[in-house]
């Protein structure tokens, strides 16, 4: 067993637009810090695994219509679903990288005009991530870049992408590191890298958990 008691493993979160690289970038971080002696494991969000990520994803294919305050609940209490879990792991001295957290869900729910402290109350006494790397790309860089143009689900059009960048804004505080996105996938990596390691450093060394909103 690679953990040490006595420990806790850092909560790391990616945030970022649709099609900024965070689900590649997550799985090599987690393989970095593995390789480096920080077990680590990959969580993301909606976990569509869960009877309420079916509803979510069945939402965001379109196969079902619901009012913006009910998939917002549903997006938060995807996250309560697994709170005890990564609270547990996280105790055990594992590093979560999580791919969508809180930030997400108010960014896109503020997007569509929902209020912002309606949009965060529900996540309030969720685990509160020791770092929250934001991969930023310019809304337009998909549209000309090799990764692809946008795809088919709901959310994943220009003007609504720049809705929910404005939104981000907004929601950032101390524990944010803004990540340049526009790089290559091995730029990107190699930024990410030290950050999260340092983050994993404090947290072994008896930074204490906390829960949102900071
Ligand atoms: P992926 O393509 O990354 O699976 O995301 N979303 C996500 C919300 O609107 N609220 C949330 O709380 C979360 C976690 C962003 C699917 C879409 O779900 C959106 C894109």
């Amino acid at each position: 067993d690679k953990c040490r008691s006595g420990s806790r493993g850092a909560l790391v979160v990616l945030e970022g637009l649709d099609r900024c690289g965070k689900t590649s970038q997550s799985t090599r971080l987690v393989n970095n810090l593995d390789e480096l002696g920080y077990p680590a494991e990959l969580f993301r969000f909606p976990d569509r695994n869960t009877v309420i990520g079916q509803m979510i994803s069945s939402y965001l294919n379109s196969d079902s219509q619901l009012d913006n305050h009910t998939i917002h609940l549903l997006f938060s209490a995807n996250r309560w679903e697994k709170r005890s879990l990564m609270e547990s792991k996280l105790q055990r001295g594992i590093t979560l990288i999580v791919d969508r957290y809180a930030y997400s869900r108010v960014a896109f729910s503020a997007a569509k005009g929902l209020d912002i402290e309606w949009c965060k109350a529900p996540d309030m006494g969720l685990l509160a991530p020791d770092l929250v790397l934001y991969l930023d790309i310019s809304p337009e860089f998909f549209l000309s870049s090799k990764r692809g143009g946008y795809g088919g689900e709901r959310y994943e059009q220009l003007e609504f992408q720049k809705k929910v960048a404005q939104a981000y804004q907004v929601l950032r505080d101390d524990s944010w590191k803004i990540i340049d996105a526009n790089l290559s996938v091995e730029g990107v990596e190699e930024q990410m890298k030290s950050i999260v390691l340092d983050c994993a450093k404090t947290c072994r060394n008896g930074k204490s958990l906390s829960e949102l909103w900071l």
